[in-house]
C-alpha cells in the first residue's frame, strides 16, 4: 500500500498514529481498536440493549487526513452474534476485501473473533461506519468518519470556516433488530411501524409518559439534547449524516439558512436552502453563519419526510448562550411530508462545484434498467428488482469468484431490464408473484454503466415510497431524475453531462426515476442496494463484479464460511 513506510522514509510513532515522511507527502496510519459488546443504553430516555463500539452509540468518530491509512482491530465481544462493518463512502481501492459486507466481500467475523480493517482513504469529505451484517446497523452500530483534505492540495475545500460541527441523524426503535427481522420474514408481516424516537448524535427524547412503566427516565444525562455551541458572527461547517435505518428526514437549523457545498465528499456549487432534505446513507456538508439574535439558543430539528409521520421532531440545541438552555420556541415541524417536488427540487439543484467539475464519459457501454417493486413471494413480502428479490449467499461472492468455488450462487445473471413500456407504475403490481435469486452482474473492466432505477406503485394502492440507493466501492454520477416512467429513447438526451455530481447515494423519488453512470474500474464485488435496512433485508439490492482477475491475493481472515475451496 502506497502509505505504507518504505525505505528512506522516516517513520514517527505515538501509541496509535504512526507518521510517514518523505519531503513534502506526508501519510499517516491510524490504529483503532475497538470492542463489539452489548450495553444497556437509553439513547431516548428508554432503556434497550444496543450494539456499541468500546461502550459507546453511536461509535467513536474517526478521524483522518486524506491519504491516511486506517487501521481498525475489532474484537466482536457480542456473545451470540456475528458482525461485519462497512466503511461507507471509503472506495476501497486495492483492497476490496475491506468493506465489510457480510456475504459480498467477507465472512462475519463470530463471536470471540479478532479481525483487522486496514485501508486507505483517498479522498477528503464526510462519510460514515455501520454493521452491514443482517439489520444489525439498526441496533446501534453507527458513526461518522471525517476526512480533512490533504494541505495546499488540489482537493482543498473551496470554501472557509471557523469551525465545525458533525451531526449524525438516525431513527431508533425500541424492539429489538431480532423482532423487527422476524416480522419482517412473518406471515402476515409484523411490522414495527414508524420510529420511536429521532436522534441527533445518538440521543433522543421518547415521551416518557408514553411509554411502559419504569422503562423511561427523562432526567437522564445519556438522553439530554446535544448542544452545538456557536460564537456570534462566525461560520460553522455542520457536517450532517444520516444513518437512518427507515426514515427520510428534513433537517433545519431554526432561523439559519444553510449553504449546501459538500455532498458524500465531493464538493457541490453552493445553494442556500433553510431545511436540507437528507436520505439514509447520504452525507452533507453546509456552511451557516452564527448571524441570529446572540441573547437566545436555536433549535436543530430534524422531521420525517415521505412517509406520514408519526415520530416527535428529533431535536439539539444551537447555543449562542453556551448553555443547555432550551429555546423559547417550538421546535420546526419541517415542510409537509408528502411535498415530494420540493424534495425532487433539491435533488436536482445538486451539481458540481465549478472548479471540481470531474465530466463523465460521455456515454455507457451499457444500460441496466432496475425497476423497483413490492412483491409477494411465498405469501412473505418482498422488494424486487426486474421481479428479481436478492437473496445473500453463504460464500461471499469476493470469495468464490477469486478462488474458483463452484455453485457458490447462481450463474444466471439477474434480468437486465423489463417491459418498460407497458408497465404501469402507477398501479399496484398486477401479479406481485416475484422470484429470488443470488445472481449477480458481471461488468467488463473498466467499461461505462449506466443505471437507471425506476420507482412505482407499492403493493397498496396510491403509495410510492422513496428508495435512498447506495453502491459500494465507487462515486457514480447523477446524470437525471424524473417523475413517472422513464422512457430509453427520451430520457437519456436530458442528462446532465456537463457538471453532474458524484454520490455514492442517491434518492429515486416516488413514481420517479434516477440515472446514474459508473465506471467498472474498482477490482472487486460491490453491492448496489436500497439503504432502508428494511427493504434491503426483504431483497432490494444487487450485486456488481468486475476485474476480478485483477484482485489480489485475499487475505485468509474473509474466508471460512460456505463453500470452502477443495470442502464441499
Ligand atoms: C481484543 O482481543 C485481543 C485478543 O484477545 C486483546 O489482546 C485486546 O486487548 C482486545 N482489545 C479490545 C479493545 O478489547
Ligand atoms: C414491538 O414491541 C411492542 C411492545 O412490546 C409489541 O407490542 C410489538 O408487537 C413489537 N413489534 C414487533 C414487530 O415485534
Ligand atoms: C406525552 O404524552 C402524554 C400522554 O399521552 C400527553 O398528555 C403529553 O402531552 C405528551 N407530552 C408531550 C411533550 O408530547
Ligand atoms: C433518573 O435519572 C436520574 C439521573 O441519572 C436519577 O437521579 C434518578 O434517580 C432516575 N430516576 C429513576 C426513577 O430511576
Ligand atoms: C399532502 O397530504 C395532505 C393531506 O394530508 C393533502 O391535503 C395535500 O394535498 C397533500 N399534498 C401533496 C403535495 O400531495
Ligand atoms: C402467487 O403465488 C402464490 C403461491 O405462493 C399462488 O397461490 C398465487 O396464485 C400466485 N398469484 C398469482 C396472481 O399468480
Ligand atoms: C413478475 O412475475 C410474475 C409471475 O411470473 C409475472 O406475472 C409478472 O408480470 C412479472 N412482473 C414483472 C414486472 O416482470
Ligand atoms: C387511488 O387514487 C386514484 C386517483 O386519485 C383514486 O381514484 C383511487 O380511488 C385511489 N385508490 C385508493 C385505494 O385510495
Ligand atoms: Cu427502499
Amino acid at each position: 500500500m502506497a502509505s505504507l513506510p518504505g525505505a528512506g522514509r522516516r517513520l514517527l510513532c505515538s501509541l496509535f498514529l504512526c507518521l510517514t515522511l518523505s519531503g513534502a507527502a506526508r501519510a499517516a496510519t491510524r490504529h483503532h481498536e475497538w470492542e463489539i459488546s452489548y450495553q444497556f443504553k437509553s439513547p431516548d430516555c428508554v432503556g434497550k440493549l444496543a450494539v456499541t463500539v468500546n461502550g459507546q452509540t453511536p461509535g467513536p468518530t474517526i478521524r483522518a487526513t486524506q491519504g491516511d491509512t486506517v487501521v481498525v482491530r475489532v474484537n466482536n465481544s457480542l456473545p451470540t452474534e456475528n458482525v461485519a462493518i462497512h466503511w461507507h463512502g471509503i472506495r476501497q481501492i486495492g483492497t476490496p476485501w475491506a468493506d465489510g459486507t457480510e456475504g459480498v466481500t467477507q465472512c462475519p467475523i463470530l463471536p470471540g473473533d479478532t479481525f483487522t480493517y486496514t485501508f486507505v482513504i483517498d479522498r477528503p469529505g464526510t462519510y460514515m461506519y455501520h454493521a452491514h451484517y443482517g439489520m444489525q446497523r439498526s441496533a446501534g452500530f453507527n458513526g461518522m468518519i471525517v476526512v480533512a483534505a490533504a494541505a495546499g492540495g488540489k482537493d482543498a475545500e473551496p470554501f472557509a470556516y471557523d469551525g465545525e460541527h458533525d451531526v449524525l441523524l438516525n431513527d431508533w426503535w425500541h424492539n429489538s433488530t431480532y423482532e423487527q427481522a422476524a416480522g419482517l420474514a412473518s406471515v402476515p408481516i409484523r411490522w414495527v411501524g414508524e420510529p420511536h424516537s429521532l436522534l441527533i448524535n445518538g440521543r433522543g427524547r421518547f415521551n416518557c409518559s408514553a411509554a411502559v412503566a419504569g422503562t423511561c427516565n427523562a432526567t437522564l444525562p445519556e438522553c439530554a439534547a446535544p448542544v452545538f455551541a456557536v460564537v456570534p458572527g462566525k461560520t460553522y461547517r455542520f457536517r450532517i449524516a444520516s444513518l437512518t435505518s427507515l426514515s427520510a428526514l428534513n433537517f433545519e437549523i431554526e432561523g439559519h439558512q444553510m449553504t449546501v457545498v459538500e455532498a458524500d465528499g465531493h464538493y457541490v456549487k453552493p445553494f442556500v436552502v433553510t431545511n436540507l432534505n437528507i436520505y439514509s446513507g447520504e452525507t452533507y456538508s453546509v456552511l451557516i453563519k452564527a448571524d441570529q439574535d446572540p441573547n437566545r439558543n436555536y433549535w436543530l430539528a430534524s422531521n420525517v419526510v415521505s412517509r406520514k409521520p408519526g415520530t416527535a421532531t428529533g431535536t439539539a440545541i444551537l447555543s449562542y448562550l453556551g448553555s443547555q438552555h432550551p429555546p423559547p420556541t417550538t421546535p420546526p415541524a419541517g415542510p409537509a411530508w408528502n411535498d415530494t417536488m420540493y424534495r425532487f427540487r433539491q435533488s436536482v439543484a445538486t451539481v458540481a462545484h465549478p472548479a471540481h467539475v470531474e465530466p463523465p464519459p460521455p456515454r455507457a457501454d451499457r444500460t441496466i434498467l432496475l425497476l423497483n417493486t413490492q412483491n409477494t413471494i411465498n405469501g412473505r413480502i418482498k422488494w424486487a428488482l426486474n421481479n428479481v428479490s436478492f437473496t445473500l449467499p453463504h460464500t461471499p461472492y469476493l470469495v468464490a469468484l477469486k478462488n474458483g468455488i463452484l455453485g457458490a450462487f447462481d450463474q444466471r445473471p439477474p434480468p437486465e431490464t423489463y417491459a418498460h413500456q407497458s408497465y404501469n407504475i402507477y398501479d399496484p403490481p398486477p401479479n406481485p408473484n416475484a422470484t429470488t435469486s443470488d445472481g449477480l452482474y458481471r461488468l467488463r473492466f473498466g467499461s461505462v454503466v449506466d443505471v437507471v432505477l425506476q420507482n412505482a406503485n407499492m403493493l397498496d394502492a396510491n403509495r410510492s415510497e422513496t428508495h435512498p440507493w447506495h453502491l459500494h466501492g465507487h462515486d457514480f454520477w447523477v446524470l437525471g431524475y424524473g417523475i413517472g416512467r422513464f422512457d430509453p429513447a427520451v430520457h437519456p438526451a436530458t442528462y446532465n453531462l456537463k457538471d453532474p455530481i458524484l454520490k455514492n447515494t442517491v434518492a429515486v423519488h416516488p413514481y420517479g426515476w434516477t440515472a446514474l453512470r459508473f465506471k467498472a474500474d474498482n477490482p472487486g464485488v460491490w453491492a448496489f442496494h436500497c439503504h432502508i435496512e428494511a427493504h434491503f433485508f426483504m431483497g432490494m439490492g444487487i450485486v456488481f463484479e468486475e476485474g476480478i482477475e485483477r484482485v489480489a491475493e485475499l487475505p485468509r481472515e474473509i474466508m471460512g464460511c460456505g463453500k470452502t475451496k477443495g470442502g464441499r
